[in-house]
């Protein structure tokens, strides 16, 4: 895929001489095996070799380029943090509008300088906290907002005016920029003076996320008028931030997601233009998301080499004359997947390492991960912790001193074109399928990131790719057990929402905000909506800010356009081989784990089970609530059918009626339901009812995905047999669930 060679690449030329000489001495063997053990392929098919000198890289280009100049690879800023530091925004939000409020509050007391809502995913899926298919997800892994009383209380005594706010929201993006427009208005702020963000980026949703709604043509119309609507009238509000982040966490590898995420730009830019705007009333407002991992070099030349990039491509394709125009303008997120669940503590230092990389790549503003992410939803402690990860950065370390001090580097500026080079060329790819609207309908750009996970998985199952404390230097496990727990993860506090609690005094808001409103202006801008659903000319963001000022919920809000657009059905495919393709056996080095099982006694063992039982095993990988999150589930599915499983995979967003449904019809011996938005404990015992109510007991269940030590016990009393977390080797997940099948003891 992205295996793309550049005409004689930096990493692809030849060593000097002389130091291939004494680099053999030292290392005792011939120059052929120097660059054999240090020259290293990375997984977006760059050769990494171990010096790089003045003939890797075009030195007349490298000297005279300046931050602030075009095309913008050294930072859009002349100044860059010598004036003014990155915005510190840590992305948060939980449980009610108040306890949310609450928590940003001190937030920007304690250093942070912009906010970012995290909201739940009933409203993501365009839901109101009603509703009985988000029974488990209200609240849980972000604020509920069910209408614009909601919104109000979120941004209580914080000035909209002065506050950059940024919402992560794609699918119910009318409803929430619109609750966000009229709290604002309500708060005495013009909508001409705000600023902030909304994420806005349906194309990577319906691509890695899944929190969509609507098929994909009404929600990139939706795109268009949002940008129509915010040029009138909302000068300085970004109206995307066009996302990398999600394609990273899904498994992307950094060509592609460079490549993926600036092909979604220019397709997005084109959506503007589409609604009659010209390209500088559109691009200026157009921002970036990256993701950051822990390729530090690499991870510091992709921000490099996307602004290259962008003002390039912008530059070429439409001519615009506003130079804001070709500035790509970026917020950065460490690495969720980068995470641990063993030894959290490590968590910080990656998390340190991935804020530096963003920081020397000069991003905009920046969200640090929380030690605790991949247990459970970040505590007080840990939030504070990563805030203040930002702060020393900023305040104690003389890093923003200089603007890229990374210029001039010969390895950096190599690195920077040649990973722009292989990001061209999926970026033409992507121009020869259509654009990405096209790329993303036919489905081979997220067959791409997903065949990019399995690779990684395979590395990291194989020992290829180290985590320390995971696949090497693992601490001995506390208990006896297969669960792995280890000492730290139990004792760190762990926030929990009180699902109930939320869900009461949520459907409580609804009720009075229902019984105050008027219903016949409610039911007019209902129709009006519905009108502006089947209408172009109509724009859609002001219908729904019309109704949002009526009181109209969220739910009602979506539930009008739904009766016009329908809601998307997502189709599944699972990757095959690329795992195995991917697996080169067990590193049995010094500090790696060795008694977990390698892939072929695990293959061995599922040809015995199928002579025994006459059939493979079936497992049945499985969603459930709104919780979008499929990575895990795609890896598990796609690593299990190359062991040799038969594998289903459910569709998103199931109940649990419908998952025991598809498994007993399907006549699997086993469901894995894959959890990471925090719902498990309110739907995973749903799914043992039913299972118990259909007679259907001799099916396992086994859950995987961010379930926190404090949750286990539970579980395991109500008859889930294996708890896979973060970081769990796809060979022993499988052993575990055929020891689990076949009622043998699991150890
Ligand atoms: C900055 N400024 C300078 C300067 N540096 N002026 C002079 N000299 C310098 N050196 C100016 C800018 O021009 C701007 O002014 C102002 O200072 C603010 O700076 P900014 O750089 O625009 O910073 P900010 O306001 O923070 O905006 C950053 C972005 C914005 C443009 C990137 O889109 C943003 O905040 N994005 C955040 C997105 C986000 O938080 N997403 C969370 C996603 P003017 O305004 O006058 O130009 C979370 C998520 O999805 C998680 C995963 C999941 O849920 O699945």
């Amino acid at each position: 895929q992205a295996g793309h060679t550049m005409k004689n690449p930096p990493g692809e030329r030849p060593l000097p001489k002389q130091w291939l000489q004494v680099a053999a001495k030292e290392l005792k063997c011939s120059e052929e095996e120097v660059m054999k053990k240090l020259v290293l392929t990375y997984p977006e098919g760059i050769h990494v070799k171990p010096i790089y000198t003045a003939e890797d890289i075009d030195w007349d280009a490298v000297k005279s380029q300046l931050p602030g100049f075009y095309p913008f690879t050294r930072g859009i800023h002349a100044s860059m943090y010598t004036n003014k530091p990155w915005t510190i925004r840590q992305y948060a939000g939980f449980s009610t509008a108040e306890e949310s409020n609450r928590f940003y509050k001190q937030a920007l007391a304690a250093g942070q300088k912009g906010l970012s809502v995290a909201f739940d995913l009933a409203t993501h899926r365009g839901y109101d906290s009603d509703h009985p298919r988000v029974k488990g997800d209200v609240g849980m892994a972000g604020v509920a907002i069910d209408s614009v009383e909601d919104m109000k209380l979120l941004f209580d005594s914080i000035p909209l005016d002065q506050v950059t706010v940024s919402m992560t929201m794609n699918g119910a993006v009318l409803p929430v920029l619109a609750f966000y427009i009229v709290a604002a208005e309500e708060q005495g702020v013009a909508k001409e003076k705000l600023s902030g963000t909304i994420q806005n980026d349906i194309l990577k949703e319906f691509m890695v996320r899944n929190t969509f709604i609507f098929p994909p043509q009404p929600s990139m119309r939706t795109i268009g008028d949002i940008m129509q609507y915010c040029a009138q009238n909302m000068p300085k509000y970004n109206t995307i931030s066009v996302s990398g982040y999600h394609m990273q966490e899904a498994g992307a590898n950094a060509a592609l997601e460079l490549g993926f995420t600036i092909a979604d730009g220019i397709e997005y830019l084109r959506t503007g233009i589409q609604a009659g705007l010209s390209v500088d009333q559109v691009a200026p407002r157009v921002s970036f998301f990256f993701g950051i991992g822990m390729n530090f070099y690499v991870e510091i030349a992709k921000l490099r080499a996307a602004r290259k990039l962008w003002a390039n491509l912008v530059k070429e394709k439409f001519q615009p004359k506003n130079p804001k125009s070709l500035l790509l303008r970026t917020h950065c997120q460490t690495s969720g997947y980068s995470l641990t669940e063993q030894e959290p503590y490590n968590n910080v230092i990656r998390t340190t390492i991935e804020a530096l990389s963003a920081v020397l790549g000069g991003t905009q503003s920046l969200h640090t991960n929380s030690l605790d992410e991949a247990i459970a939803l970040p505590s007080a402690f840990s939030a504070r912790l990563a805030r203040n990860t930002q702060l020393i950065l900023q305040l104690e370390t003389g890093i923003p001193n200089v603007a890229d001090p990374w210029g001039g580097s010969f390895m950096m500026e190599a690195l920077t074109d040649e990973l722009a080079s292989r990001a061209e060329y999926i970026i033409q790819e992507v121009e020869k399928s259509g654009g990405m609207a096209k790329a993303v309908a036919q489905g081979w750009p997220k067959l791409w990131i997903e065949e990019s996970a399995a690779r990684k998985q395979a590395r990291i199952d194989s020992g290829e790719e180290v985590i320390v404390g995971v696949n090497k230097y693992r601490l001995e496990s506390s208990s006896s057990d297969t669960d792995f727990s280890n000492q730290q993860s139990e004792e760190l506090e762990i926030l929990k929402i009180d699902a109930q609690r939320v869900r009461d005094s949520q459907i409580e808001r609804i009720k009075k905000v229902k019984s105050s409103r008027d219903e016949e202006k409610v039911k007019q801008c209902l129709a009006d909506l519905e009108m502006a659903a089947k209408d172009t000319s109509k724009n859609l963001l002001e219908a729904s800010v019309n109704a949002a000022r009526a009181r109209c919920t969220l739910g009602e809000i979506c539930g009008s356009l739904e009766k016009v657009w329908g809601r998307h059905v997502p189709k599944d495919d699972v990757v095959s081989g690329a795992y195995r393709g991917s697996y080169r056996g067990m590193k049995k080095d010094a500090g790696s784990k060795q008694e977990g099982y390698d892939l072929e006694q695990v293959i061995e063992h599922v040809v015995q089970f199928e002579e025994r039982m006459g059939r493979r095993p079936r497992i049945l990988v499985a969603k459930m609530g709104q919780d979008g999150h499929d990575r895990g589930a795609k890896v598990i599915a796609s690593g299990f059918a190359d062991l040799g499983f038969d594998v289903d995979i459910g569709p998103l967003f199931s109940t649990p009626q419908e998952v025991a449904k598809q498994a007993i019809e399907a006549d699997v011996h086993c469901i894995g339901v894959s959890s990471l938005a925090a719902a498990h404990l309110t739907l995973v015992p749903e799914l043992m009812e039913e299972l118990q109510k259909q007679s259907a007991t001799h099916i396992k269940v086994i859950v995987g995905g961010v379930i926190p030590y404090t949750d286990y016990d539970f579980l395991k009393k109500i008859g889930i047999k294996v708890i896979c977390g973060p970081g769990t080797r796809i060979p022993d997940a499988a052993m575990q669930v055929l020891k689990a099948i076949e009622d043998e003891p699991i150890n």
